[in-house]
């Protein structure tokens, strides 16, 4: 197998990037494709485009994808809440979900490439913290990809099929790393204000309205504990997953039951 991984910038700010894990059959339609995305994003053409494969040395680890739930909001306020009701019941301090938000929505309006690590005293632990850490190294069969598409299509939601995926491959990644209790994601798309809450131990729970259309702030935070922070890095970072079944859709009742709805 081999990674496949594609970063666009402009200015010297980064505006797209992606990542696959293919056969040798399929290196060239990959990078084909992520040349396509590159150059097509809604936040401009890029100044450079880089894309890199890599053969993969260690063994790749085979895992079905965490279960989607779809939850509902009317607006910003409601989907925020909705998001900290999830973390809480993760048993994460009410102190370190506020700062995860305020961190996530900066005022200056700068966003970070990779993601914020946060243990449950709320400290950040990336050795960079302009940078963040980059999950990377992950993918998902064709098979499993169709399977997510058939449910989505059935949900009206293949239009977002694309976002969703990546979101949730990186997400049953993150997910499965020994430490992770959980992640709280949107995007930095101006236009894409779904976001979601994913963990082991519920799923991964997309919650609409993380931000105000238009607003270009976006980012994630892994929420963890008990880690050795350069041994989950590296594994966040190295160590190859790849999703070959879909998990399936899962009822909002369970969660809305936990978090009082
Ligand atoms: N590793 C760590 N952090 C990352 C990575 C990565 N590989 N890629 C992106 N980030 C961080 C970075 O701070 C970005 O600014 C931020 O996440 C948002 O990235 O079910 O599209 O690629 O419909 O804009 C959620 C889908 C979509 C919800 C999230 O994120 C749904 C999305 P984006
Ligand atoms: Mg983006």
């Amino acid at each position: 197998m081999y990674s496949i991984r594609m970063r666009a910038n402009k200015d010297d700010k980064h505006i797209s990037g992606a990542e696959m894990l293919v056969t040798e059959g399929q290196i060239t339609g990959s990078a084909v494709r992520l040349l396509e995305r590159a150059l097509h994003h809604e936040k401009g053409k890029p100044g450079s485009v880089n894309i890199s494969i890599e053969a993969l040395k260690g063994q790749v680890n085979n895992v079905t994808s965490l279960p989607v739930t779809f939850l509902s909001s009317k607006d910003v306020e409601e989907g925020r809440n909705t998001a900290s009701k999830i973390l809480k019941c993760h048993g994460i301090p009410e102190g370190c979900i506020k700062k995860a938000f305020s961190l996530i929505a900066p005022s200056n309006g700068e966003n970070m490439r990779g993601a914020i690590l946060m243990d449950m005293k709320g400290r950040r632990l990336e050795p960079d913290e302009r940078r963040g850490i980059r999950a990377s190294r992950m993918g998902i069969t064709e098979k499993a990809s169709l399977e997510l598409f058939n449910s989505l299509s059935t949900k009206g939601l293949s239009d977002c099929y694309t976002k969703v995926k990546e979101a949730l491959v990186l997400a049953t990644k993150v997910s499965s790393v020994r430490g992770t209790i959980a992640e709280l994601c949107w995007s930095d798309d101006p236009s894409y204000t779904t976001g979601y809450v994913a963990s082991k131990k519920y799923g991964y729970m997309r919650v609409p309205n993380l931000k105000p259309e238009g607003d270009s702030s976006g980012g994630r935070v892994f929420f963890v504990n008990d880690i050795n922070p350069v041994d989950y890095i590296n594994e966040i970072e190295k160590s190859p997953v790849l999703i070959n079944r879909f998990g399936g859709i899962k009822d909002s009742s369970e969660i809305y039951n936990i978090t009082g709805g």
